[in-house]
């Protein structure tokens, strides 16, 4: 007998977002190979009936303690899984992953229809963990977390006048009006660091303190939301002004930019938005 988890709508709904996304993520050619990497908080989602038993469930020791995410559960895109076989069969390229009750290690739960070999979480999952972490601590309702290759915005990380949050900022607000509308908070800048590691992760981690979205130095972004495609939306609109600003300069002139006044009166009307 497998231990196979039954469907139900919820999760259903999540394994198709997932796949939206999956699919834009590879037609904007931002997930070249098995670039990039999703999770989902879907604690509550499915109930310990739904897994049928009795054979014992995997569990993987963490490297650090990850308490505040006891007991809880997140969809995870698999290590290696390309965005394009994700779009396409979601439940086979993906893992869903149980925190212990002593936030200490981890259990796999097979998805019914899975036929596959079970893979293990993406190699970025101490990073995902860590960010998940910060937002129970601080109870805000960001459930999605989402790493892709965003050629534009690593593109700009490769001179040397935007290795900054200030910098970056400064140039991505100017670009659209809506750029500071979505994306009020701006991006968080990251140095260069080892993918994978615990010192990426550490940094991401105080990056997201104040910002939603981060960029890695010739790497990547991650995003939060509530949901996969407000995630995805804040990506695509920092995208947009860093195309325009590419876009003006190969057409051989410096784009003028936003004055520092109109982003001052952007920013107001955003300030009103958010108390309404
Ligand atoms: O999942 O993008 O940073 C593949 C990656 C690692
Ligand atoms: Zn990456």
């Amino acid at each position: 007998m497998t231990n196979n988890l039954k469907p139900n709508p919820l999760l259903e709904m999540q394994y198709q977002q997932l796949a939206e996304i999956a699919g834009c993520l590879w037609e904007k050619g931002w997930a070249e190979r098995n670039a990039g990497n999703i999770s989902l908080n879907i604690t509550g989602l499915f109930t310990d009936e739904s897994i049928s038993k009795p054979a014992k469930l995997q569990s993987v020791n963490l490297d650090e303690n990850y308490s505040a995410l006891a007991g809880m559960s997140f969809l995870v895109t698999c290590t290696g899984s390309r965005m394009r076989d994700l779009a396409r069969l979601p439940k086979e390229n993906s893992v869903i992953i149980r925190i212990s009750d002593n936030g200490s290690s981890y259990q796999l739960i097979p998805v019914a229809d899975n036929k596959l070999e079970t893979k293990p979480p993406t190699s970025e999952l101490i990073t995902h963990l860590g960010i998940h972490s910060l937002v129970a601590k601080r109870g805000t309702p960001e459930k999605v977390i989402i790493h892709t290759h965003a050629t534009e915005l690593i593109a700009l990380t490769q001179h040397p006048g935007y290795k900054s949050a200030e910098s970056l900022n400064h140039l991505l607000w100017g670009m659209h009006p809506e750029t500071m509308i979505f994306v009020p908070g701006g991006i968080g800048f990251v140095p260069y660091t080892l993918p994978g590691s615990e010192a990426i992760a550490k940094l991401s981690i105080q990056c997201f303190e104040q910002h939603d979205i981060i960029v890695w130095e010739k790497h990547g972004v991650f995003a939060i939301g509530e949901t996969v495609s407000d995630t995805f939306d804040k990506i695509d609109i920092l995208c947009k002004s860093a195309k325009i600003y590419f876009m003006c300069r190969s057409a051989g002139f410096v784009p003028e930019g936003l004055s520092l006044s109109q982003l001052d009166e952007l920013r107001t009307l955003t300030k009103k938005f958010s108390t309404q």
